[in-house]
């Protein structure tokens, strides 16, 4: 039987499921950038890229040079093939304008061009997420600047989302809104081929992922609920749970796409104006489109994430994601 290459995959998808061309081109091209960003992790030091770049990001946030690297590598790769209308990035301040020499398509790309970059200088897994959303049409006139309110729609309205894990293998976990497929990439043949037919995650599980080092500062249904975890089989859910906590979302989800489990980024005291630490458009949504298109949930420990109306492009929201029995537990004891 011969190898399903992304390529190929989308065309079958244009055959059987009418994926517009232009989307087609879309994922391509952003899946040609995660290579060469995957090629950058993985020169390290060996490449210099290293380390800090001694700026921040409009969330206050230390910039790694991998951060601008790949930030500059998503922008330059998609701005000039005409599919997009603009394009939203988790380090940069503003929405990005299509140059004016190059024509505007009928997307915008939002993406998180390195999550979990805390991780790239002890060598441990980060990723690239993204979301693609349809450009209102008030906005798409070649003479239109376009701003935040373009990007200012719920999950549910994403046609596509995916990342890239640059682990031990780089893959490419892809939705088009019909499955979760899940591409390993052949450096051989420079190629992301189908290894991951299907993607599935269990509804039942005995793992969650959360920074315990929080504790003190959760609301109360979050508290019971982990206190619960710990006390596993003596405690009221009766079973034992184990804990993983990588640090680098891409990688957590991948776990839970793999195994199932639970990951949580609640809400905390540490900053009241500050509704958890993820982002609604470059995280929450893309990977609550991800999850739920696998057959997991995922919410704000209130609603569905995919639910949420945007407020502002860099807005933050309360994560609970993953095997759907214990999402619904957890968010079940915020209503409670
Ligand atoms: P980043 O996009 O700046 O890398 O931040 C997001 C990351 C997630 O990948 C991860 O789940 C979380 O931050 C880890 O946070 P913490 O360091 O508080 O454990
Ligand atoms: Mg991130």
């Amino acid at each position: 039987m011969s190898r399903v290459t992304l390529s190929r995959y989308l065309i079958e998808q244009t055959r059987s499921q009418n994926t517009p061309a232009d989307l087609r081109f879309l994922i391509e091209v952003v899946a040609r950038a995660c290579k060469e960003i995957s090629h950058a992790v993985s020169k390290g030091a060996l490449g210099g890229v290293l380390g800090s770049m001694g700026t921040e990001n409009v969330q206050g946030e230390v910039q790694k040079k991998l951060d601008v690297i790949s930030n500059d590598i998503l922008l330059e790769a998609n701005e000039w093939g005409g599919h997009l209308a603009g394009m939203a990035s988790e380090e940069m301040d503003n929405a990005y304008q299509i140059p004016g020499k190059y024509p505007k398509g009928a997307y915008l790309l939002v993406f998180d061009p390195l999550d979990g970059s805390s991780n790239i200088d002890v060598n441990v897994s980060v990723g690239t997420i993204f979301s693609v959303l349809r450009c209102p049409s008030e906005y798409l006139s070649q003479n239109e600047s376009l701003n935040e309110q373009a990007f200012q729609q719920p999950g549910t309205k994403q046609v596509a989302a995916g990342y890239a894990i640059y682990g031990p293998q780089t893959m490419l976990i892809l939705t088009l809104g019909n499955g979760v497929m899940g591409f390993t990439l052949d450096r051989e043949l420079g190629s992301f081929v189908l290894t991951h037919d299907n993607i599935s995650v269990p509804t039942s599980t005995a793992e969650f992922a959360i920074n315990m080092s929080n504790q003190r500062h959760w609301e109360a249904p979050v508290k019971r609920y982990v206190d619960e975890l710990l006390a596993g089989k003596e405690g009221p859910l009766g079973k034992n749970y184990n804990m993983r906590w990588i640090a680098s979302m891409v990688a957590d989800v991948h776990r839970i796409l793999t195994r199932g489990g639970l990951f949580m980024y609640p809400r905390d005291d540490r900053e009241p104006g500050k509704a958890g630490k993820l982002r609604l458009m470059y995280e929450a949504n893309p990977m609550s489109f991800i999850i739920e298109q696998a057959g997991g949930a995922a919410t704000d420990g209130v609603q569905r994430i995919l639910d949420i109306q945007p407020t502002s492009l860099h807005q933050r929201v309360p994560v609970f994601l993953g095997s759907k029995e214990e999402v619904e537990r957890v968010t079940g004891y915020h209503k409670a």
